[in-house]
């Protein structure tokens, strides 16, 4: 969408005004989702060919709750592995996350706060990246808190087992588990200090981490998302289009 707008005495698209903002900040932080890595060949949850849109036995959100792994392991397990690890091992990262590691090089760029466990900012050069729901590269022990490699989860045979006889589970924040409570505190901290907050990829309806919008402070609220959001009267700029796309023209 290019909405026309006055900011800065002339007729600027919202692309330039947020380059604008860009060039003058050097406290930016991000905030993401599962969006920023559909361009990688990471399927979302919500998009057109995102997982809800398959056909399984239960919703995505279902199969990765406490309770599903608990109950079904293996089932839990066949999805977790099939849809969310390979995915993510095999993926490389896009414009979006490259751009994101760049200015943090460049010191423009305080954090990544992301809702994503794949990976993918770390591997563009991130080093700041607060994962709110964990990551498919660490995983333990649900016995004895041995700690796993992502390579022995995915190349196990079916639920993956310490040699303690538990099972060796990721370290991701799945649906009924709490989150990480200094990792939160931090995501806070940085949201409430941004200069400029920039909102992509992400449908914000999982809470909590949806609810951070809401510390933010500032006056340069953007969100960059393919399709609205109910969060999209509170920003200062609303660019929907792709997020790697957008991130490149920058
Ligand atoms: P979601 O609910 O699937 O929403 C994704 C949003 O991104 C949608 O609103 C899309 O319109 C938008 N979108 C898709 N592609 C693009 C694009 N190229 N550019 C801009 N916007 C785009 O995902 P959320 O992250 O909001 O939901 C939170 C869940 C999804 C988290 O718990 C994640 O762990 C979980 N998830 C993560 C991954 C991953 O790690 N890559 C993949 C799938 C699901």
């Amino acid at each position: 969408m290019q909405r026309e707008n006055w900011l800065y005495g002339g007729l600027m698209n919202n692309i330039d005004i947020l380059k604008n903002w860009i060039d003058e900040s050097d406290n930016i932080v991000f905030f993401g989702g599962a969006g920023v890595s559909t361009e990688s060949g990471i399927p979302d949850f919500r998009s057109v060919d995102g997982l809800y849109k398959q056909k399984y036995k239960y919703p995505p959100e279902t199969i990765v709750s406490h309770t599903f792994l608990k109950q079904k392991p293996g089932e839990f397990f066949e999805f977790y592995k099939e849809k969310m690890v390979a995915p993510a091992i095999n993926s490389k990262p896009n414009m979006a996350h490259e751009k994101l590691a760049q200015w943090e090089k460049e010191g423009k760029l305080k954090a990544v706060i992301t809702q994503n466990i794949d990976g993918l900012h770390q591997a563009a050069g991130s080093e700041n990246v607060l994962e709110l729901h964990g990551t498919v590269h660490k995983n333990y022990c649900d016995r004895c808190y041995k700690q796993y490699k992502v390579s022995d989860v995915i190349n196990a045979d079916g639920i993956p087992k310490c040699e303690c006889g538990g099972t060796i589970r990721p370290d991701v924040v799945l649906y009924e588990e709490g989150l990480d409570s200094d990792v939160m505190s931090k995501a806070i901290n940085y949201i409430s200090n941004a200069d400029v907050l920039i909102i992509g990829g992400t449908s914000l309806v999982v809470y909590p981490a949806a609810g951070l919008i809401r510390y933010y402070r500032g006056n340069k609220l953007v969100l960059v998302n393919l399709s609205e959001t109910s969060q999209d009267g509170f920003a200062d700029l609303v660019i929907h289009e792709k997020i790697g796309e957008v991130f490149s023209r920058l």
